[in-house]
């Protein structure tokens, strides 16, 4: 009763009215099974200096020297701090994550984001030790920046051990389709084309680290997955026969959507959704035996605060909190959810690769099951082989 009576409130009209036209089985609320779902700091991380190139606006510094790990007990190799880009670290999850990472002393993040400003007040903000983080500019609507940023990176001259794709756009208002710099739909082209590029070129010094444990991790979620109640709130994710994505998503020849079909902007997120935890996947098959590397995602719980439903209308984001905290008992706070993505970065524990990782209610971690379509390897395939001569790797 109650999340019927909540489902008028926080569902999109559409999706509403495809309820009543029947297009959308009662079965799907119902009768499915509910899964819980940049100057540079050089000296103590053993770095070489490099001269930086300082016409370059895209790079910014912070000072001070950065914490040392704490000593190792005797007979055990002092593992030195790693180092862990996190794309959209300015809000939300990437921040906590940052945040969290930064006060274990054990980390030095970079945080990847397009609003150098804004990075700068929420880490100062957010309380994180100045020599804690270095903030590089990265666009993600915009191929040249990821290429940028890749270089920019390289040029700071640290060691890349942990990459972790955060950042995400989500418009389930928008009427129309926007699109990225390279004409791709905003949602796909940030959630995943820009992620996809990112990944596959800072592979190579992933796999040149020398940290105990290296990780890429792309963050999914519940709500791409079918085989959860939350996949099942239409619109639902489905990437169909990938006719859209093959067309390159431009809105003009082609559809903006991967399935082809009209736009939809929450589709369009739970697709790109799905997009990360197929690569994912595709990464740990391709590359995880020759390069060591462990791929990893995960669902980090609803964190209903977040910048993430700005486009949303007011009564949602009103709601939406209380309606998780209450009703559907998924609710994590912001600096829970950041906790368990600082998780998978860094515990030892969560080494295993290719897994989608999730918190019961006890916040214990788990590794769970991702829906037909999240794990179809044929699918897997064919969106790493499109994605590739989208952002001009094939
Ligand atoms: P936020 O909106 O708080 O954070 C999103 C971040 O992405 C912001 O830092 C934003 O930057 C950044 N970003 C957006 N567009 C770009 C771009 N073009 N280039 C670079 N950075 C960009 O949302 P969340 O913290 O909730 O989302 C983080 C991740 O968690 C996403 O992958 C989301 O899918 C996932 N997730 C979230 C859930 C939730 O309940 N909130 C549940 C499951 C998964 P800026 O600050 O400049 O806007
Ligand atoms: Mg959902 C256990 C039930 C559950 C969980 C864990 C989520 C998570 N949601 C659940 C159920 C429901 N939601 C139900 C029953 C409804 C109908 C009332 C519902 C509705 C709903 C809407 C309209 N939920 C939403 C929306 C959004 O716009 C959010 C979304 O899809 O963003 C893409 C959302 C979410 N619900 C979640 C989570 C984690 C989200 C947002 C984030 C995401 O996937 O990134």
């Amino acid at each position: 009763m109650a999340l019927q009576a909540a489902a008028s409130f926080l569902l999109p009209s559409s999706a509403l009215s495809a309820r009543k036209e029947g297009a959308v089985k009662d079965s799907a609320f119902l009768g499915v099974r509910l899964v819980d779902g940049l100057r540079l700091e050089t000296g103590s991380l053993g770095l070489r200096t490099k001269r930086l190139n300082t016409s370059s606006v895209a790079i910014r510094a912070q000072a001070t020297a950065v914490s040392e790990a704490p000593a190792a007990p005797a007979g055990k190799k002092a593992v030195r701090t790693g180092t862990a880009i996190i794309t959209g670290a300015s809000s939300g999850l990437g921040l906590a994550t940052a945040k969290a990472l930064s006060e274990s002393g054990k980390w030095h993040v970079i945080m990847a984001c397009r609003d150098y400003l804004k990075a700068a007040r929420a880490a100062r903000a957010a309380g994180m030790a100045k020599g804690s983080y270095t903030i590089v500019h990265l666009d993600l609507a915009s191929l040249d920046s990821v290429r940028q940023f890749v270089s920019n990176v390289r040029g700071l001259g640290m060691p890349i051990d942990v990459v972790v794709c955060n950042a995400a756009v989500y418009q389930p208002t928008a009427k129309q389709p926007s699109f990225t710099a390279d004409g791709f739909e905003l949602s796909v082209g940030v959630n995943h084309l820009g992620h996809f590029l990112l990944a596959r070129e800072l592979l190579e010094d992933l796999k040149s680290s020398d940290f105990p444990s290296k990780r890429l991790i792309i963050v999914g979620s519940i709500t791409g997955n079918t085989n959860t109640l939350a996949g099942n709130v239409p619109p639902k994710a489905n990437l169909g026969d990938l006719r859209g994505l093959a067309a390159g998503l431009n809105g003009t020849a082609s559809s903006a959507m991967i399935d082809g079909g009209e736009f939809d902007g929450a589709k369009a997120y739970k697709d790109s959704k799905v997009c990360n935890m197929l690569t994912m996947q595709e990464f740990h098959r391709r590359f995880h035996e020759e390069t060591g590397v462990t791929f990893a995602s995960l669902y980090p719980g609803c964190i209903a605060t977040t910048g993430l439903f700005r486009e949303h209308v007011p009564l949602f984001r009103f709601l939406f909190p209380p309606f998780q905290k209450y009703i559907t008992k998924g609710y994590v706070s912001e600096e829970e959810a950041g906790k368990r993505l600082a998780q998978v970065v860094s515990e030892p524990s969560l080494t295993k690769s290719g897994v989608y990782w999730s918190w019961n209610q006890n916040s214990a971690s788990f590794e769970n099951q991702l829906s037909e379509e999240a794990s179809d390897t044929e699918k897997a395939r064919k969106v790493w082989e499109l994605s590739e001569k989208l952002v001009g790797l094939a």
